[in-house]
């Protein structure tokens, strides 16, 4: 029976689903670079670099083993530009008898598929994405009839059916969670691990070329494009972060400090999210340090927590909420993003070293998402719709199964509670205890108010007064919201002046939609 096998630029694995059981003799592979997939929202150019050069890396390895391989370019004369049309014309070229493919990892996409047994009259097989430990059903079975769904309970779930650091029925090390000892602030270190660096090959180089010429218009910039594109690339970042930034990991997890942007951060979540890496096979490996004594246990139960814990999580949340999870807004936050989050430039050190990296190399690592610019996304009210559309084009690791509930739900509290317990809110001085950035910046981190005082001050204290009605019962909150209320009343109204200030200053400042 002759087959058709698209494969989408995040199934990038060579034993994805959709191969399963199938013969070179009869099955066309099927690799598209479709114009509808490049510009839905505005990639990072170097995100586009970086898709458009592992698919264009995976076709030639699948060749090699001994796929047929069918690939349209984007610039190919009759690129149609959808998948959908793709695979009409696909099916024109090869009569296939009928398609397989993996599930989608988007609402978006899946539609498309859905649609497409009826609109061209031949079988449609959609097959589960094997690359997750849990599948939809295990994770909606696991969520139904729960109150409030919880990451922690989830994830020792995940141990328990992997396996993974456990002795028997219990946790190693007694504890499910060693995350008290993952905050430390962490001094410059000339041993520092760095991430490798990858030379663009002949094909890197011609992509680079198609995305300077067509998308010049997209945020970021290509100078200096270093992201490894092939399985091959990804393993020797996989092993350079073994062996160098693994052990430390753990206690560093939430630190940052400035022209430092990677610390002792994998840097793999763009390889894993793609295909190119295999999460359980991570989660083995991490483990099998901290069995061999090169790594202890908080570094290596925080990492894999990460992925069988955290990263399951938010893929089973976006598909549970279905997709209207993106309108939500429970806080009803409508202010455009500042203008800035496009070039960088503001005088906010923290801000501006984040954002900077970013635009510089689509990457930033999770606690700079989480503690500044997500953080102070939602201190000035955002509208975390827009915040989410900001987080899918400029990061390469996101895709928005995954980016979504960690933006939408974790940072932004739109969600009202799924993801998260309470809004990830942060004064400076939390900023200052983890990192090294206000040391550097114009604003004094120790005021609340005067025009030298950290924005983020004010802000932190007007969002709990703004929000009072809908935040004060939160019991995760009750400590922030007593002090409060024990402030002087002249206290209070100058903290919500100097607010109203700063947010009047930075919507006449202009911001971008
Ligand atoms: C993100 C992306 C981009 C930019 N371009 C392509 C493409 O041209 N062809 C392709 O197959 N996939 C691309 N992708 C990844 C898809 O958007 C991804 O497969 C879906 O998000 C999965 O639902």
């Amino acid at each position: 029976m002759k087959t058709l096998v698209p494969i989408l630029g995040d199934q990038l694995t060579p034993t994805i689903s959709a191969l399963d059981g199938a013969a070179h003799a009869d099955t066309i592979v099927l690799m598209m670079e479709v114009a509808d997939e490049t510009t839905y929202v505005r990639h990072h150019q170097q995100k586009l670099a970086y898709i458009l050069s592992a698919m264009r890396h995976h076709a030639a390895h699948l060749r090699d083993l001994g796929w047929k391989i069918d690939y349209v370019a984007l610039d190919d004369v009759d690129n149609s530009g959808s998948f959908t049309g793709e695979i009409g014309r696909a099916i024109e070229r090869h009569l296939p008898d009928r398609i397989v493919v993996t599930e989608a990892g988007e609402w978006r996409v899946a539609a498309m598929i859905d649609a497409w047994e009826t609109l061209f009259g031949i079988p449609v097989d959609i097959r589960a994405d094997r690359r997750f430990v849990a599948d939809h059903a295990e994770f909606d079975a696991w969520a139904d009839g729960r109150k409030t769904l919880t990451m922690e309970f989830f994830y020792r779930d995940m141990r328990r059916k992997t396996g993974l650091l456990m002795d028997g029925n219990d946790p190693v090390g007694g504890r499910w969670n060693f995350d008290k000892d993952n905050r430390k602030p962490a001094k410059r270190d000339l041993m520092m691990p760095r991430p490798l660096r990858f030379d663009p090959d002949d094909t890197t180089r011609g992509v680079l070329a198609l995305v300077a010429d067509r998308f010049a218009d997209h945020p970021g910039t290509l100078d200096g494009f270093a992201w490894g594109v092939t399985a091959a690339d990804a393993a020797r970042q996989a092993d350079a972060f073994f062996a160098h930034a693994l052990a430390d990991f753990g206690a560093y997890e939430d630190a940052m400090l400035t022209g430092e942007p990677n610390l002792w951060h994998s840097i793999l979540s763009p390889y894993l999210n793609s295909g190119l890496l295999d999460p359980l096979d991570l989660c083995r490996r991490a483990e099998a340090a901290y069995s061999a004594g090169r790594a202890p246990l908080n570094s290596v139960e925080g990492y894999i927590r990460q992925i069988i814990g955290w990263r399951e999580f938010m893929r089973g949340v976006y598909w549970r909420e279905g997709p209207a999870y993106v309108e939500r807004n429970f806080l009803d936050h409508h202010r455009p993003l500042p203008d800035w989050y496009w070039t960088g430039e503001t005088d906010m050190h923290c801000l501006a070293q984040a954002i900077g990296q970013t635009l510089e190399t689509a990457h930033a690592h999770h606690i700079q998402r989480l503690m500044v610019t997500g953080n102070f996304a939602l201190l000035i009210g955002t509208d975390p719709a827009a915040v989410h559309r900001w987080y899918l084009e400029i990061y390469l690791d996101a895709y928005e199964w995954v980016e979504l509930p960690n933006t939408l739900g974790m940072s932004q509290f739109g969600d009202g509670g799924i993801v998260g317990t309470k809004p990830y809110i942060s004064s400076g001085a939390y900023i200052n205890r983890m990192s090294d950035y206000c040391g550097h910046c114009r604003y004094d981190v120790k005021q609340r108010v005067g025009e030298n005082a950290c924005p983020f001050n004010a802000l932190y204290w007007d969002f709990l007064a703004r929000h009072a009605d809908k935040l004060g019962a939160n019991p995760r909150l009750a400590l922030p919201y007593r002090n409060w209320a024990k402030q002087p009343d002249a206290e209070r109204r100058a903290t919500r002046a100097q607010a109203a200030a700063f947010l009047t200053s930075l919507d006449a400042d202009g911001a971008a939609g």
